[in-house]
């Protein structure tokens, strides 16, 4: 059985990676308008990996007899300046996103729940992974300071991206 501190605070997290889903599918909307469809694919797996990462909470909160309550989702941004600027948004997000599961794992700790800190440690090592590769890409952008035959090489890379099953 969950606390009800910690059921409200997975509630949380489910409407936060509802937003990120949002967020993502929102900036490939924006890649898409630019014509950088690789780009706008990447952004798309993005979001599909968001959803799944809110249905393991929801699972989670169920299989401990908790009960989920969904929240409005805000709206997200529709317009950035730049690939590079997109990119750096998300990275600020995912600092974000990290910081919320950090104070999940502190809370889950001092409410003694091991099955939820046990839980979570998956979402620690995720969020490693999830700001690396936004990294990856930001340090590539800023290396081709808008080259157009380095941008197409990219998008052509980005539009390779698979569904990772594990996130
Ligand atoms: Fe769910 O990891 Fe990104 O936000």
């Amino acid at each position: 059985m969950l606390t009800e501190k910690l059921e409200k605070e997975l509630n949380k997290q489910i409407n936060k990676e509802l937003y990120s889903a949002y967020l993502y599918t929102s900036m490939g909307a924006y890649f898409v308008s630019e014509n950088l469809t690789g780009f706008a694919h990447w952004m798309h797996m993005q979001a599909q990996e968001e959803l799944s990462h809110a249905q393991k909470l929801y699972d989670f909160i169920n299989e401990r007899s908790g009960r989920v309550i969904l929240e409005q989702i805000s709206r997200p941004p529709t317009e950035w300046g730049s690939s590079l600027e997109t990119f750096e948004d998300a990275l600020k997000h995912e600092n974000f996103i990290t910081g919320s599961i950090n104070d999940l794992v502190n809370i889950a700790l001092e409410e003694k729940d091991h099955a939820t800190h046990i839980f979570l440690q998956w979402f620690v090592t995720e969020q490693v992974e999830e700001e690396a590769s936004v990294m990856d890409i930001i340090n590539k952008l800023k290396l081709m300071k808008d080259a157009p035959g380095a941008i197409f090489m990219l998008d052509r890379e980005l539009g390779q991206r698979q569904l990772n099953a594990e996130a």
